[in-house]
């Protein structure tokens, strides 16, 4: 028996694991009291990392599908199949004709980093596709057009926040996203220790809001009028602290004049009063921190919900100030080095629909069309890496339909999902315990400046390939069968990159460019060394706009607002379908582990117990729900923790389609949410409106 520490990358949190091994088996998981990010916090999920190491389901091996059985094959022939399939798309139909889709996993694996996003762009498509269309593409368009950076993006300072609003995150059950904040009950409970509050905007009393001071049910998509009239109240009533590095204030002004807290009351039934009081508390409090997430990234009006967040901490003095929300300093800054690319919006758009790219990538909601619509550019071949977009993009059951048309079909994936069945070769490379990690995204956007590198735990298996090996191995034998190849002295420099392991590569980021520490030091602190609390008074210093100022108003965002003055606002009686995360749940994996699993169900439709008898129904009958494009039948569950008028489906849920193969996952009930979203609903972004889609509920029959 020993112990080893290790590191869960299931969600944004990633907390420090001590881990107890016996006979290559992992018998204990506990959280490391010694991390200095996590302090030891951990949760079931956490303590399900052993089982993914010893799952039966997982693939070891690389497969290829003959008709509806699945056949192992070596490496050489199963890597030498994909790269003929990818290079024949590209020499017999153009650079157009392969697709990628990046899933989830990829940023939480060291490998898909350095590796991965170097072969996604050695594919010179314009098809490239990711999840961050289906979840925090808003962000990233304000954080490239407010401060010149897709990913720098203020952090809650919620350690020293005396004042949280949240619109749209759960992270009672998430744990955080775009900020890394393992073990959040505690740090709340810290937080309400100093005489701090939350104030939580949801259109379901959920698990933070019943931790919560406040919550004020909002109608789903309509954050941008209780947004919007937020700023207004601070204008109007003189609360305003804005830095001297922002332009434009006035042009702020003027574009949320009209929208008063009555308007907002009307579009989301949030009362004009309380409205303003949370503007004068926010514009009081000594530090306050507004944070939305997905449930305001995934709606119409995304990005007008995530540039008033920015406008409420800056109008108001709480950017860049301790308590408020703070840009980090990671000890391999990937913003500030230039490992990630500032972003660039509408340089090109989609072929079928004329959807701007953002970043180099598509919104994921047109990749079933661009497969369906004959022509040239048409998508013939996929590459998909760590996804499952038939469960997570919207009209997953029209995609599930489409992938069967394709040429050729690859994956680079640990299991046989609802998207992965319809591949001709699936390569799986090692999991989490068989592969060093450095987190390279996720120190970025931490509520406390920390470093941590984590050896693997076990070694990987002979006939085994880590994800980057994958990866330099497709880039070499693509690049071979390509017939028009790049300039030599460019194939020669990716291929010696590609040649470089991650940590190799690791060592050199941690050795240049002032990173506070070194691979050398983290070995020997595999808890991991703390850097230090978020720091403020970095502005404008940090800003990577070409004029070092901030611009309040970019033209996109106010022709935005322009668009949602005319909006119809929405109208009674009407049902409105929303998403949610649970603890247990991660994504739409992990649904084999009876660990996670047993226990009440979790899958039904939440709704209210009066629009449930406005209907006839009763709780616990099967239902009928539809939106414009499907229909799924589930188990409806009354609560009042729903706003009336709104439904919930988690996300994630819908397995046991043919083929399959999850093991115990085809006894998981539920349906796919994702059956009834809808691939026309998008935010200007690009990023679906998978949010407050309109659907109607009825008795199955
Ligand atoms: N309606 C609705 N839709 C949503 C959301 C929502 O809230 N509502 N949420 C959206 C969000 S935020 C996200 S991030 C997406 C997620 O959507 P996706 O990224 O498409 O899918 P995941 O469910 O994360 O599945 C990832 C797959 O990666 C594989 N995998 C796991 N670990 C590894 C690994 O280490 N390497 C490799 N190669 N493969 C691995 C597993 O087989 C798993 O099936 O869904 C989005 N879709
Ligand atoms: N346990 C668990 N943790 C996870 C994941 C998981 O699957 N399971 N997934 C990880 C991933 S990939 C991500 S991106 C993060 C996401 O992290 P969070 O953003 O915290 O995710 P959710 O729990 O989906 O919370 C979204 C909230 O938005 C609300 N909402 C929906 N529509 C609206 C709306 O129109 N307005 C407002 N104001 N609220 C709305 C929903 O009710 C829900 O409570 O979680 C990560 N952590
Ligand atoms: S909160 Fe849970 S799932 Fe997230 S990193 Fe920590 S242990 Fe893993
Ligand atoms: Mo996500």
């Amino acid at each position: 028996m020993e112990t080893r520490t290790g590191v869960c990358n299931l969600c944004e949190a990633m907390c420090g694991l001590l881990l107890t091994i016996e006979d290559g088996a992992v018998t204990g998981v506990r959280g490391n009291p010694a991390d200095p990010l996590s302090r030891g916090h951990i949760c079931p999920k956490g303590v399900a990392i052993g089982d993914v190491h010893v799952d039966p389901d997982r693939l070891r091996r690389p497969v290829r599908r003959d008709g509806d059985r699945w056949v192992e094959i070596g490496w050489d022939e199963a890597l030498d199949l994909v790269a003929d399939g990818l290079a024949a798309a590209i020499n017999d139909h153009g650079e157009d004709a392969v697709a990628l889709y990046l899933g989830n996993p990829n940023v939480h694996s060291l490998g898909s980093m350095t590796h991965g996003v170097a072969l996604a762009q050695s594919f010179r498509t314009r098809n490239k596709f990711s999840a961050t269309s289906v979840d925090q593409l808003p962000h990233q368009l304000v954080g490239h057009l407010l401060y010149g950076h897709q990913l720098l993006l203020p952090v809650p300072d919620i350690d020293r926040t005396s004042y949280f609003l949240v619109f749209g995150a759960n992270p009672m059950a998430s744990n955080g996203s775009l900020m890394t904040v393992p073990d959040f009950p505690g740090r709340l409970r810290e937080l309400h220790a100093r005489g701090g509050r939350m104030v939580v905007l949801d259109p379901r009393r959920t698990e933070t809001a019943k931790v919560a001071d406040e919550h004020h049910f909002v109608r789903p998509g309509t954050d941008a009028w209780v947004l919007l009239a937020l700023l207004q109240t601070l204008f109007a009533e003189g609360l305003t602290r804005p830095p001297s590095y922002v332009d434009g204030l006035a042009d702020v002004e003027r574009l949320v004049a009209g929208f008063t807290p009555e308007v907002a009351e009307r579009a989301s039934g949030v009362p004009a009063e309380e409205i303003r009081r949370i503007a004068r508390e926010f514009a009081a409090a000594d530090g306050a921190a507004a944070y939305g997430r997905i449930g305001v990234s995934t709606q119409a009006f995304g990005t007008v919900c995530q540039w008033a967040v920015q406008m409420l901490n800056l109008v108001t003095g709480n950017l860049d100030r301790a308590g408020g929300t703070l840009f980090t300093n990671p000890a391999i800054d990937a913003v500030g080095r230039g490992l990630i690319g500032r972003g660039h919006h509408d340089r090109y758009r989609s072929r079928v629909r004329q959807a701007p790219e953002f970043g180099g990538e598509l919104p994921v909601s047109v990749l079933r069309e661009e497969i369906e619509t004959p022509g040239e550019g048409q998508v013939r071949a996929l590459l998909t890496v760590a996804g499952n977009p038939v469960l997570s993009t919207p009209d997953g059951a029209a995609l599930d339909r489409a992938l069967e048309g394709l040429d050729f079909y690859a994956a680079v994936d640990i299991y046989i999902n609802e998207t992965t069945r319809h591949a001709d070769v699936i390569l799986p490379p090692t999991t989490l315990l068989e592969r060093d990690h450095y987190d390279l995204v996720f120190h970025l956007l931490a509520v406390r400046n920390t470093a941590r590198f984590t050896p693997a735990v076990f070694a990987k298996g002979r006939d085994q390939r880590h994800d980057w090996e994958i990866f330099r191995d497709l880039y070499l034998r693509v690049t071979r069968r390509r017939r028009r190849k790049p300039p030599l002295r460019r194939r020669l420099a990716a291929e010696a990159r590609m040649r470089m392991s991650p940590t190799f590569l690791i060592g050199m980021l941690l050795r240049t460019g002032r990173s506070q520490t070194t691979l050398t030091e983290l070995r020997k602190h595999p808890e991991g060394v703390d850097l230090g609390p978020l720091r403020a008074g970095q502005l404008p210093g940090r800003l990577r706009t070409s004029n070092g100022r901030i611009d309040a108003v970019p033209a996109l965002v106010a022709d935005e607002i322009a668009r949602l003055v005319a909006e119809p606002l929405p109208h009674d009686g009407e049902l409105l379908l929303i998403g949610r995360r649970h603890q247990r749940d991660c994504n739409s994996w992990m649904h084999n582990t009876d660990r996670l699993t047993r226990g009440r169900a979790r899958h039904q439709l939440l709704m209210h117990p009066d629009d449930l008898a406005a209907r006839g129904l009763s709780d616990g009958a099967t239902v009928a729900v539809r939106s414009r494009v499907g229909e799924v039948a589930v188990e409806v569950s009354a609560t009042d923790d729903m706003m009336r008028g709104v439904v919930s489906l988690p996300h994630g849920y819908g397995h046991g389609r043919d083929g399959a193969r999850l093991g115990v996952a085809a006894g998981v009930p539920g349906v796919s949410i994702n059956d009834l979203t809808d691939p026309e609903r998008l935010d200007v972004s690009g990023n679906a409106a998978l949010s407050g889609v309109p659907v109607t509920v009825s008795a199955w029959t």
